[in-house]
């Protein structure tokens, strides 16, 4: 894979497919099918993925984990039992910080960004959200890591907060790791398609399982925390009637689907089509997910499979942010199904 500064794309719709291939070999075609493309781009998605397997391999003895922490917050090892989100994150930083390609991270988790190169030749940043959907970990539903790339503008040896302030269009590549009922790897870079590899624990590889995701042009499925109902505006309590009404036409009452945790309900959005919904409301003014860990990410995945992401009044790629971690209203899905709720906020309908 080649960052979009190097004008390279996976061309996927007239080549033969790839399916079966590894990740690794997916990331290096990319960067051999670029002269220009150094490695380092190569190098720091390869090791995204090795944080992948590893946090996979702890999210799936997470029940274990715990058990064996309850009898003196140690396990087998000897070693201290720790929060599954604060391993993720801890297991995310050290790994990038590895190889000389990463300069700073931003972390759902921390309150500020960490330097974790101050070599000049460390040219990206990287945000996640380690584990996504935390409230889901003690119960056993699926869960997910998420994370952007963003190429660093300056090339000052030191790396600052406004450095990450950028809009999610900037970004040059973003994905989400799926902890589901299998462990799936989804990664576009803008051009050239979204792709989803699914891990194979027996050999300890992703393959690619689903070349060039693309997300329907409507559905009849909405996704969205109906319990807030009472907070939320006129607007979208409109458009929520709406899709419950009964019209054959258009395929309603649409079907309701929220798991509550992001990365599953986007994920079955991209795949099924529909809509998934987190407004701002009157008791989350500003929305509750964040803008760079969590909407950004995901927007720039949508729109590269052919979806829409909003806040219901702007696209979240055009948003300029201002701190690090900004909360934004987060509307995903079918370009149909996101320009009808549009239509509802601008009171059109
Ligand atoms: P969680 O609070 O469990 O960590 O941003 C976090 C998130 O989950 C998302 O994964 C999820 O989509 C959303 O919050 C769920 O929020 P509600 O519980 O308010 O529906």
């Amino acid at each position: 894979m080649t960052d979009s500064a190097d004008q390279h794309s996976h061309s996927t719709t007239s080549e033969p497919s790839r399916v079966g291939i590894t990740l690794e070999t997916f990331i290096l075609e990319g960067q051999l099918g670029n002269p220009a493309a150094t490695g380092a781009f190569t190098s720091l998605l390869n090791q995204i993925g090795l944080a992948a397997k590893l946090v996979t391999s702890k999210v799936r003895r997470a029940g274990l984990a715990r058990l064996l922490g309850y009898t003196g917050q140690t396990n087998v090892q000897g070693e201290a039992v720790q929060k599954l989100d604060e391993e993720a994150n801890e297991t995310l930083i050290n790994v990038l910080a590895r190889r000389n390609h990463c300069a700073a991270i931003a972390s759902e988790e921390l309150e500020s960004i960490r330097v974790t190169s101050t070599d000049r030749r460390a040219k990206y940043l990287v945000v996640f959200d380690p584990l996504d959907g935390s409230s889901n970990i003690d119960v056993n539903i699926s869960i997910g890591t998420i994370f952007g790339v963003l190429r660093k503008s300056s090339d000052s040896e030191t790396t600052t907060e406004a450095d990450f302030l950028k809009p999610g269009r900037d970004l040059i590549a973003a994905g989400y790791i799926l902890y589901g009922s299998s462990t799936m790897f989804v990664i576009t870079t803008g051009h050239g398609g979204v792709h989803g590899f699914t891990y194979d624990p027996t050999v300890g590889e992703f393959f690619l399982s689903h070349e060039n995701i693309r997300i329907p042009n409507r559905a009849s499925l909405y996704s969205i925390n109906e319990g807030n109902t009472v907070h939320w505006t006129d607007d979208v309590k409109k458009w929520n009637a709406f899709l419950k009404d009964e019209d054959k036409s258009t395929g309603r009452p649409y079907g309701a689907r929220y798991v509550g945790s992001l990365v599953a309900d986007a994920h079955r959005t991209l795949m099924k089509g529909g809509i998934f919904a987190y407004p701002a409301d009157k008791k989350s003014k500003k929305g509750k997910l964040r803008l760079l860990y969590e909407a950004n990410p995901f927007a720039f995945i949508f729109e590269a499979a052919g979806g829409m992401a909003t806040t219901g009044r702007e696209r979240i790629l055009d948003i300029e942010p201002t701190e690090l971690h900004q909360r934004t209203p987060l509307v995903l899905g079918s370009p149909h199904d996101v320009r009808v709720f549009e239509e509802f906020v601008r009171g059109e309908r």
